[in-house]
């Protein structure tokens, strides 16, 4: 029996060691729900504090530390630094490291780059590797392809969902491409096994690659279109949320909604992937370049309507913190770009977020403080916890900033929204 059938059989009997590399939002569900179906799983982390964390059943993501301490208990997963030597024990090896911008807003492959050079330091002959780490097409097969492969590569890009409709990533529908059939075959019995929803086969690693690259863009650029219309709508004073549950009766118009900005390390980052390759091939794609600097300009957008109500004296309070509602994440928040605009141009504030620790603001340079009554509310996140929150903060002549338009009624004396206004 060759090596690939070899393996195919081992992933059938739920026998084939797996290892995931970095467990972070993408890895530890996953590893999750393949300690779930019976896999024995090795989790690779790069830092000695992210290993003892985990070794102590801290996941470090909301909502994850009980999963993390069953799968621990139970022996089907165990947490190693990624320069173990034990790395070489595993017969299929995820990569879940993060691929993100760096200042300049290019492309960070180092986390990928790094795996690519540990892994090739074993005997990988017969073994599986998985890219589910969001790049653009060709990145995969040119960093973990080579001219005599013994092994077998798939790509699988993650879609997480944090926080909101689908708690665990097996009701999420996964796409998977192979450099070859071999690679695919093992892949697909792999995903069968944890994926409730379908798998989507593509005929190429690169057709994944550029799957994701349009979902996460195709997403950006809706967002901008709605925030530009938001700012018209905020001038010829029409209702956008009016608007848009008017044009979603329409089958072919998906909802997307205006607001502080766009943040998380998915929607604002993989575009500029995307925009890399399309550079150095020398095509432009101008509506992508576009969307994105809209979506960039939120905060400011949203810091000029606090300006217009500011007086010397007043308080104003931030609330909300993280990227999108109900997720302890701040990577890449738009509020935190609004919290520094409004100290650059002298304007005092606190900041509350229910979800992020008075200490970790404190850090942030920002200084954190209870709820109580407050001249001006910015609403930088709209958690579910704020319909409770507001009333300890806004009184009769609060002037509400809503970033998120979280508000469908009035309260305080107006709430100035984007692209709405409650003013009775
Ligand atoms: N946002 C808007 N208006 C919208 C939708 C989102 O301003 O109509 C903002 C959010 O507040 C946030 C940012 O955009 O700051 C991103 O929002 P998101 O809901 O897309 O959140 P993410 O980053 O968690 O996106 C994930 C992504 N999943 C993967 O990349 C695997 C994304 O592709 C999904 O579309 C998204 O979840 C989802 O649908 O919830």
């Amino acid at each position: 029996m060759n090596a690939q059938k070899k393996l195919l059989v081992k992933i059938k009997a739920k026998e084939a060691n797996i290892a995931v590399i970095g467990l972070g939002y993408v890895g530890l569900p996953l590893t999750v729900l393949l300690a779930k179906q019976g896999f024995t799983v090795k989790g690779y982390v790069k830092t000695a504090e992210k290993l003892q964390a985990l070794q102590g059943g801290i996941s470090g993501i909301s909502g994850h530390d009980n999963n993390l301490k069953k799968i621990l208990n139970s022996g089907s997963f165990s947490a190693y630094n990624i320069a173990d030597s034990n790395l070489a024990d595993n017969d299929i090896y995820i990569i879940c490291v993060p691929t993100p911008l760096n200042k300049k807003k290019k492309p960070d492959l180092t986390s990928v780059l790094q795996v690519a050079k540990r892994l090739f330091e074993t005997d990988l002959k017969g073994k599986l590797i998985i890219n589910e780490s969001t790049v653009a097409p060709f990145t995969t097969r040119k960093i973990f392809a080579s001219s005599r492969m013994n092994y077998f590569l798939v790509c699988s890009p993650e879609r997480i969902d944090p926080g909101t409709r689908f708690e665990t990533s097996e009701n999420i529908p996964k796409v998977i491409g192979g450099i070859d059939s071999e690679s695919l075959e093992l892949g697909i019995a792999l995903y069968n096994q944890i994926i409730k929803k379908k798998l989507v086969v593509v005929g190429d690693i690169e057709v994944a690659e550029m799957s994701k690259m349009l979902e996460n863009t195709y997403r950006a650029v809706n967002i901008a279109l709605i925030n530009e219309f938001a700012k018209l709508a905020d001038v010829i004073g029409i209702d956008m949320l009016e608007v848009i549950s008017a044009s979603k009766t329409k089958w072919s118009f998906q909802p997307h909604y205006p607001g502080i900005g766009v943040g998380g390390h998915c929607i604002p980052v993989d575009p500029h992937y995307l925009l890399k390759l399309a550079q150095k091939k020398r095509i432009e794609m101008n509506v992508t370049t576009e969307a994105l600097s809209e979506n960039e300009k939120m905060p400011e957008y949203i810091a000029e309507k606090i300006i217009r109500y500011y007086k010397k004296g007043m308080n104003v309070l931030v609330y909300g913190l993280t990227y999108k509602k109900n997720v302890a994440d701040l990577r890449e928040s738009p509020v935190l770009v609004l919290c520094n605009l409004l100290k650059r141009k002298k304007i005092d504030f606190t900041v509350y977020d229910p979800l992020i620790p008075a200490k970790t603001i404190q850090k942030l340079g920002f200084s954190a403080v209870l709820l109580k009554k407050t001249d001006i509310f910015v609403v930088g996140t709209d958690h579910k916890q704020l319909a409770k929150d507001y009333k300890f903060a806004i009184g009769n002549k609060t002037v509400v900033i809503d970033g998120r338009n979280f508000f469908l009624k009035k309260v305080g004396k107006i709430v100035i929204g984007v692209g709405r206004s409650l003013v009775e």
